[in-house]
């Protein structure tokens, strides 16, 4: 059967962008019968950027809790978080030594991440997008749901499952397929529209947090940058206004329908009309799900015996293929 994998990052609060673009869609495949589905809370990602120890244990449980509360289902998915699994970092490790820097330097998020200075950056945030490989390839999943931001990364798993099996001629790595759906695959910043919307963004008025109370939410609606024209009739009239796209594509995202539907019933409105609409609709798709994150962030035991649970489950599929490797590798165990 084809097998999903995805993760996401603890560092930081959960936002919108990290549930329409990543969860909801999980939610989604884990409901569909072709599919494995194996869902990841990478924590070993987080630490190449600095992470306080006390936020890095509070945001790995809120991300499982985010997962569940959201409908991932650890007696269908297999549910963990990637440190309790130590075959991602000796995977990580062997396609380092696969990759090379030069597909690393071309990676546009660590550009983007980096900025000019990298005497300032970790080796990890460089190294990324091969531990990312390894976390997809030590379950041979076929299937990936990321956003748009990531197919770099998936592409860059494929070249080092192509190159691995090339070197040491063998078919055993698969070549993992990005999926990229749905019009919120890129939810930008509320106040800077060429830019996505990020847990570890300068502002909070930037993003609008899962965990944010209903009056948070309005409020950052309603100050969201938006350009002084009315609402379009068709998305042949969102070219070039970013942030009116985005805040649509939000709407979109939210009410699982398209940007055209949405411009059909508020095309020619004004956002004093839009922002309070798309507000009301963000509260009610959110507010239950924050309130079951709430209880289970309470009950810390239950997350961690969930996870743990779900690494052995994780662990029984990666052990084989990891042994496999280091066999066809050569090395002497
Ligand atoms: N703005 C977004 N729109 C759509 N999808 C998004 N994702 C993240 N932001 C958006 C998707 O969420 C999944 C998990 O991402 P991640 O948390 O592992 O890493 P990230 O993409 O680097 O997320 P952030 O929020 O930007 O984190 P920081 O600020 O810490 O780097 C991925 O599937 C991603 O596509």
């Amino acid at each position: 059967t084809p097998r999903v994998f995805s993760g996401i990052k603890p560092s930081g609060g959960l936002t919108l962008g990290n549930y329409l673009g990543a969860i909801k869609r999980w939610v989604e495949m884990q409901e569909d019968p072709t599919y494995e589905t194996i869902y990841c809370v990478v924590d070993m990602h987080a630490v190449t950027v600095w992470q306080d120890p006390a936020d890095l244990s509070r945001a790995t449980r809120e991300v499982a809790a985010a997962m569940l509360a959201s409908g991932i289902d650890p007696t269908k998915s297999i549910l963990f978080n990637q440190a309790r699994v130590p075959g991602h970092a000796e995977l990580g490790w062997l396609f380092s030594c696969v990759a090379r820097v030069g597909w690393m330097n071309r990676m546009t998020q660590f550009k983007d991440k980096a900025g000019k200075n990298t005497e300032k950056v970790s080796l990890g945030l460089y190294a990324y997008p091969a531990l990312m490989a390894a976390d997809i390839l030590l379950y041979h999943a076929t299937h990936v749901p990321v956003g748009e931001d990531q197919k770099q990364h998936v592409e860059l798993t494929r070249d080092i499952a192509a190159k691995f099996n090339h070197d040491y001629g063998v078919d055993f790595f698969p070549m993992t397929e990005p999926v990229i759906e749905g019009p919120a695959m890129r939810v930008m910043n509320l106040r800077d529209g060429s830019k996505k919307m990020s847990k570890s963004g300068e502002s909070d008025m930037e993003r609008i947090n899962m965990l944010d109370d209903a009056d948070t939410i309005a409020k950052k609606f309603k100050k969201a940058r938006t350009d002084p024209a009315a609402l379009p009739t068709d998305i042949e009239g969102l070219k070039d206004r970013p942030e009116a796209k985005n805040l649509i594509d939000i709407y979109a995202g939210l009410s699982e329908c398209d940007a055209a539907d949405v411009l059909r019933d508020f095309g020619g409105e004004g956002w004093g009309k839009f922002k309070p609409a798309l507000a009301e609709l963000a509260v009610e798709k959110l507010a239950p799900v924050s309130a079951e994150m709430k209880r289970l962030l309470d009950a810390p035991d239950e997350l961690d015996a969930i996870m743990k649970q779900g690494a052995e489950r994780a662990s029984e599929i990666a052990e084989p293929i990891l042994s496999r490797t280091f066999e066809i590798m050569g090395f002497v165990r």
